[in-house]
C-alpha cells in the first residue's frame, strides 16, 4: 500500500440531543487530534434525512452540532469544520461507492436492522445505504484515520471493503493514470479509550442514545448544573459498593458505565478511579462525578449557548469550511471520474 498522507475525517449527525455519548466517544477525541492531524469535522447533514427531519429543526440542529464542535475545543482556522450538504462531492462519490459495494454486505449491517426495527419494508432507501454514503464521506479526502464510537466499527469496516474493491476493480486504470497501486488508503478506525461505547444511565446494557425515549437515559450536551445532577444521581446502580479492580467490573455493567464515564471525563483509566474510589458507595462516587461532570460539561454548555445565539457566525464558519472541504475533495472526485473512465468537462 503507497503512503497516504495522513488526515482525520469525522461526522456527528444533527439529529437532536447531542449526549455524554457524543462527547467522549467522539467529539471529545476530534479536539485531542488537532494537535497531531489535519482534521475535517463535519456535520453530517445528509445522513440526518435517512429518517425524517422537520426542515426547520433539522437547521437548528445543524447550527448546533456546530456549536459544540467549537464550544468543545475544535479550532476552525486549524481543522476544517463543514456541513455535509454543502460539498456536493460527498453524494456524487456514494453514488460510485453504491455500484462497488456489495447487497450482501449491507444485508450485514446490524445498525439498519437496529434502526429499521421491524418494520423494514417502511424504512427510506437512505438508511439502508447510509453505510456506503459514509464511506464516500471518509473517502472523498482519502482519509486515513476516523475517530469514532465503537458502534461505528462496522460500518468502518465496510469503508475499508469499499476501497480496497475499487483498488481492486480498477487497478489497471488507477496504475495507468499515476496513483501508483491504490487509490483509495484502507482507513485506520480510532476506537478506544474508557468511553469508546457510554451506556444509557437507566440501563448498562443499551448504549446512550439521541432517540432513547427517556431523558433520563443521557447527559445531553446542553443541560444545566442541575439537570446533570439530577440524572447522575438517578442513574441506576447495584447494591455492592465499588470494587477495588477492574475486574470487579464484571458483570456490573451501570458501575462499569459510571467509573468509565468517570475515567474518560478527567482523562485517565479505570484502574485510576478505583484505586481512588474502590470500597466507595455509589452516593459517595456519584457526588464526585456530578462535580466532575459539571465542571467539564457546563462550560461546554454555556458557551453552546453562546454560539448558537449567532447563526450568522456559525454560517459563515461551515461556508469556510465547506470551500476549504471542498478544494480537497474536487480534486480527488475528478480523478475518481476518470479511474471510472467518465468523460469529464475540463
Ligand atoms: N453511546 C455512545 N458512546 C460512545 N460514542 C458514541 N457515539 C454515539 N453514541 C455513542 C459516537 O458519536 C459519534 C456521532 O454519532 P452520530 O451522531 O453519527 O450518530 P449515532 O451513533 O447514531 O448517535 P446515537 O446517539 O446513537 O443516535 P441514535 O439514537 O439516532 O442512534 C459517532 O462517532 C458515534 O460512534
Amino acid at each position: 500500500m503507497p503512503a497516504f498522507k495522513e488526515l482525520v475525517f469525522s461526522g456527528v449527525q444533527p439529529t437532536g440531543n447531542l449526549h455524554l455519548g457524543n462527547y467522549l466517544g467522539a467529539i471529545k477525541r476530534f479536539v485531542a487530534m488537532q494537535a497531531q492531524f489535519e482534521c475535517l469535522y463535519c456535520v453530517v447533514d445528509l445522513h440526518a434525512i435517512t429518517v425524517w427531519q422537520d426542515p426547520a429543526e433539522l437547521t437548528r440542529q445543524i447550527r448546533e452540532v456546530t456549536a459544540a464542535f467549537l464550544a468543545a475545543g475544535i479550532d476552525p482556522a486549524r481543522s476544517v469544520v463543514f456541513n455535509q450538504s454543502q460539498v456536493p462531492q460527498h453524494a456524487e462519490l456514494a453514488w460510485i461507492f453504491n455500484c462497488v459495494a456489495r447487497l450482501g454486505w449491507l444485508n450485514r449491517m446490524t445498525q439498519f436492522k437496529e434502526k429499521a426495527g421491524k418494520d423494514r419494508e417502511n424504512a427510506s432507501v437512505g438508511l439502508y445505504d447510509y453505510p456506503v454514503l459514509m464511506a464516500a464521506d471518509i473517502l472523498a479526502y482519502r482519509a486515513t484515520h476516523v475517530p469514532v464510537g465503537e458502534d461505528q466499527k462496522q460500518h468502518l469496516e465496510l469503508t475499508r471493503d469499499i476501497a480496497q474493491k475499487f483498488n481492486n476493480d480498477f487497478a489497471g486504470a488507477i496504475q495507468e493514470q499515476g496513483h501508483g497501486e491504490a487509490f483509495f488508503p484502507i482507513t485506520e478506525p480510532l476506537i478506544g479509550g474508557p468511553a469508546a461505547r457510554v451506556m444509557s444511565l437507566r440501563d448498562g446494557t443499551k448504549k446512550m442514545s439521541k432517540s432513547d425515549p427517556s431523558d433520563y437515559s443521557r447527559i445531553n450536551l446542553t443541560d444545566d448544573s442541575d439537570g446533570i445532577a439530577t440524572k447522575v444521581r438517578k442513574a441506576k446502580t447495584d447494591a455492592e459498593p465499588l470494587p477495588s479492580e477492574t475486574a470487579g467490573l464484571e458483570k456490573r455493567p451501570e458501575a462499569d458505565n459510571l467509573v468509565g464515564i468517570f475515567a474518560a471525563l478527567n482523562d485517565v483509566s479505570r484502574e485510576d478511579v478505583l484505586r481512588e474510589y474502590g470500597g466507595a458507595q455509589f452516593s459517595a462516587f456519584k457526588g464526585a462525578l456530578v462535580d466532575l461532570a459539571v465542571a467539564k460539561l457546563g462550560p461546554i454548555g454555556a458557551e453552546m449557548k453562546r454560539l448558537v445565539a449567532d447563526p450568522g457566525h456559525i454560517d459563515a464558519v461551515l461556508a469556510d469550511g465547506a470551500a476549504r472541504a471542498e478544494a480537497i475533495a474536487a480534486p480527488n472526485i475528478a480523478a475518481v471520474k476518470d479511474i471510472v473512465g467518465f468523460v469529464r468537462r475540463r
